[in-house]
């Protein structure tokens, strides 16, 4: 199915569609999100947006109330209330799997659209283009964004400021302002809507970029007690997080990274409030990629996936939330998480 006839099958759909991201919604998410809404408002089709996570770093939330989206959490177990699922910037391959066994039978039934720039494996995707949903999926792109706004450009409607803002930002984040991984066809999608972005909207929502809790966490983690390196590989430590320090991850991750001599990075910590090992992952040199260490790091423990350089994991500890708060069964779930990753890019410990 071509993208003209996805759009053309919204003349007549009847039902609210799910606009739908699992994992931590990140501002190409958002925008994606954001920009099917636009095309399904032009077409008449009632739809609300539905994440998996909360929105907890302040420059997504930003990004949310300026494009003033309200988004409701997915609960434990299902879409309804709805008829149609739409997901946008992930794919069924990448939903952790106790969720995936809850949602499955209403993935399987109300899957409308897949449209992602996630790697996906080959038998699940052939499995998904069986189906009738509209399957997009070109990992080879910088964004989700791109498809979205190729979507716009082949719809009758017109780019407004707010959708063009929210796409250069999906556009912009995803590739770290275009310095990591990104097809000269988001490019080419960007000079459809570049005229229409808000600059100085756009300088608001990433001008406030460091929070305190990205410094609470930079601060833990540049203690060399906390860190290990071994060879061009370092692991960092961040301990014991709530499910807003955790949030900062990602970010402390790129930062590390600009650490000279560091090609590849994990920053690992537990979040309390959510029961779960999560942890980032970059990665600037040749024989991974960060999405291959990332999905390794969690094989067999919980979920982990992304991109060419950037990637991450959660691992559900197979612990009760009384043992978590031990700090013996804390350290042992940080060290497991660093042996594993120091195996996947061959620096086993020698003991
Ligand atoms: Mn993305």
């Amino acid at each position: 199915m071509e993208t003209s006839d996805f759009l053309n099958r919204f003349k007549d759909l009847d039902g609210r569609v799910a606009i739908t991201a699992f994992g931590n919604p990140d501002p190409d998410a958002i925008a994606s999100a954001f920009a099917l809404g636009r095309i399904f408002d032009h077409y008449g089709i009632d739809f609300g947006f539905l994440f998996e996570s909360e929105i907890n770093r302040p420059e997504n939330q930003l990004l949310v109330n300026y494009l003033e989206m309200r988004i409701d959490k997915l609960g434990q177990q299902s879409f309804d209330g709805y008829k149609h699922v739409s997901l946008v910037d992930c794919n069924p391959d990448r939903v952790g799997e106790e969720r995936r066994k809850n949602l499955s039978s209403e993935l399987d039934n109300k899957l409308l659209s897949v449209q992602d720039h996630h790697p996906i494996n080959e038998d699940e995707l052939g499995d998904l283009k069986s189906e009738s949903a509209f399957i997009d999926i070109r990992p080879e792109l910088g964004s989700c964004s791109t498809i979205l706004a190729e979507c716009i450009a082949e719809s009758e409607l017109e780019f407004d400021g707010h959708t063009a803002t929210g796409l250069f930002y999906g556009l912009h984040s995803d590739t770290n302002g275009l310095l990591r991984s990104f097809a000269p066809y988001d490019v080419e999608q960007l000079t459809n809507y570049v005229e229409q972005i808000d600059m100085e909207s756009l300088k608001d929502i990433v001008g406030g970029l460091m929070t305190s809790e990205t410094f609470e966490v930079i601060h833990r983690v540049t203690d060399e007690d906390f860190c290990e390196v071994r060879g061009t590989y370092k692991f960092a430590n961040a301990g014991t997080l709530t499910s807003k320090t955790s949030s900062a991850i990602p970010q402390v991750a790129d930062f590390l990274l600009k650490e000279e001599g560091i090609e590849g990075i994990v920053v690992a910590g537990i979040d309390l409030d959510n029961n779960i090992v999560l942890g980032s992952v970059r990665y600037s040199g040749s024989r991974y990629t960060a999405e291959e260490i990332a999905a390794k790091i969690a094989r067999g423990v919980g979920s982990g996936g992304g991109h060419v350089e950037m990637g991450g994991f959660q691992i559900q500890p197979g612990v009760l939330s009384d043992t978590i708060n031990r700090e013996s069964t804390q350290n042992a779930l940080i060290e497991s998480v660093k042996e594993r990753f120091f195996n996947v890019v061959g620096k086993k410990s020698d003991s």
